[in-house]
């Protein structure tokens, strides 16, 4: 049985293609910036909206249509839609795949039921796996669909609840540390509030700390040593998401004593909906020395949720990719397609044209990020526009020889600061646009 019996592998064409079924600019072989495009992008498809996602919406019912899906919660059923998954992602050309541990596999009567359903598809992915050489980027628990998830996971006023999500998240790590998987990702589900009136913020937050070191010693125990990740998201499903922004995670991290042992995994559709671009939540965290992963997608402006659509612009897709080589990769992390195709995109084709879209516009993206770093003419404006800073004043203050006496002293010698000079940022708007037109 195959599950997309009229397509064949997808293959580059280039710029001037007009096979919709063909890469114009991912050609996973083109070396850019001494890497191959493989290397650089590292694309991975996500099992749960690909391959889970149904297309209902709070006002309709499911819309997809997938042939190879009975429907059913049954373990064959997973084990058929693990294999269409593996057919999809080989056909595509994406070398890794994401997973949460619910959507691969059915939730049981009890926990123990519910672990060797997964166990049982976890031998099918890994064969498959073997089979076609793709390998997991990361693993993740799904800790916020359940109904006893409602008041949180790790941030729950149930203490039971708690329980549950850490035996959850064991079987997790070690099941994603069986598949060889790179990361392992902790997004905030329902880590949140929706009033203040009946939470404990700080219990809250100690738990999650709690929770988290947990993970870590669990992660040594077991001999894990893919990176952990983090991924910020400011609202939806709660009011309030802990875990908000970059900049909140890492005080987080540094508050409990986990800065060394998470990076950040970025979504662009989070960042928008924390009214910050995604160029600067990459910024900042990589500043940080906290880049990871991303989760590639991107928001609609005139809707205010998670939209998670394709990312097809290629100023957001440069944008990125300027920040990611500069900080010189993602690796272990990668490009992860967390998108889901619009519900009335419904036939099995669609998922084609959508991965071909987001992954053509990552490689747009290399190859203009490269272009305007082989130039080098925004590194060299920025670099002038601070060079007081190079010397004299500027490198005592930078170095820590500076205090305010000194500076009053050399200020009432000087009289007046030196004049500033324009910012450019008309001219410079102007010079990325050469670079994508
Ligand atoms: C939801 C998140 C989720 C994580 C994995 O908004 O993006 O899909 O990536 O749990
Ligand atoms: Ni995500
Ligand atoms: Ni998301």
């Amino acid at each position: 049985m195959t599950a997309f019996p009229k397509i064949a592998k997808i293959q580059y064409e280039g710029p001037k293609s007009k096979n919709p079924l063909a890469f114009r600019w991912y050609d996973e072989n083109e070396v850019v910036e001494g890497k191959t495009m493989r290397d650089h992008l590292r694309f991975s498809v996500v099992y749960w909206h690909t391959f889970r996602g149904t297309g209902s919406d709070p006002f309709g019912a499911a819309t997809m249509a997938r042939p190879w899906d009975d429907g059913s919660n049954s373990v064959e059923n997973a084990a058929r839609r693990a294999r269409a998954a593996f057919e999809f992602i080989e056909k595509l050309g994406a070398p890794f795949y994401a997973f949460h541990d619910r959507d691969v596999a059915p939730e049981g009567a009890t926990l123990a039921e519910t672990n060797r359903n997964l166990d049982a598809v976890v031998r099918v992915l890994q064969e498959e796996q073997r089979r076609t050489g793709i390998k997991l980027l990361w693993g993740t628990a799904n800790l916020f669909s359940h109904p006893r998830y409602m008041h949180g996971a790790a941030t729950t006023c149930n203490a039971d609840v708690f329980a549950y999500a850490a035996a959850q998240v064991k079987k997790c790590l070690e099941v994603t540390k069986e598949l060889g998987g790179g990361n392992y990702v902790f997004w905030g589900g329902r880590e949140g509030y929706q009033n203040l009136l009946n939470t404990d913020m700080k219990r809250e937050l100690d738990h999650l700390g709690r929770f988290l070191h947990m993970a870590v010693d669990h992660a040594r125990k077991i001999g894990f040593t893919g990176q952990f990740l983090i991924e910020p998201k400011p609202k939806e499903p709660t009011k309030h998401q802990y875990d908000s922004d970059a900049a909140a995670c890492c005080n987080f991290l540094r508050a409990y004593g986990l800065f060394d042992h998470f990076k950040l995994n970025l979504e662009t559709n989070h960042a928008t909906l924390a009214g910050h671009t995604m160029m600067h939540e990459l910024d900042y965290t990589a500043g940080q020395g906290r880049l990871g992963s991303i989760d590639a997608n991107t928001g609609d402006l005139l809707l205010g949720w998670d939209t998670d659509q394709f990312p097809t612009n290629y100023y957001l897709t440069a944008e990125c990719m300027l920040v990611i080589l500069k900080y010189g990769g993602l690796a272990p992390g990668g490009v992860n397609f967390d998108a889901k195709v619009r519900r009335e995109s419904f036939e099995p084709i669609d998922l084609f044209h959508a991965h071909i879209g987001g992954m053509d516009a990552f490689a747009r993206g290399l190859k203009i990020a490269a272009e305007i770093r082989s130039e080098g003419v925004l590194d060299t404006f920025v670099r002038n526009r601070y060079r007081s800073w190079d010397a004299g004043i500027g490198a005592e203050i930078e170095s820590g020889r500076a205090d305010f006496a000194s500076l009053e002293q050399y200020m009432l010698g000087k009289g007046e600061a030196d004049p500033n000079e324009s910012g450019r940022q008309e001219l410079l708007e102007n010079i990325f646009n050469r670079y994508v037109g």
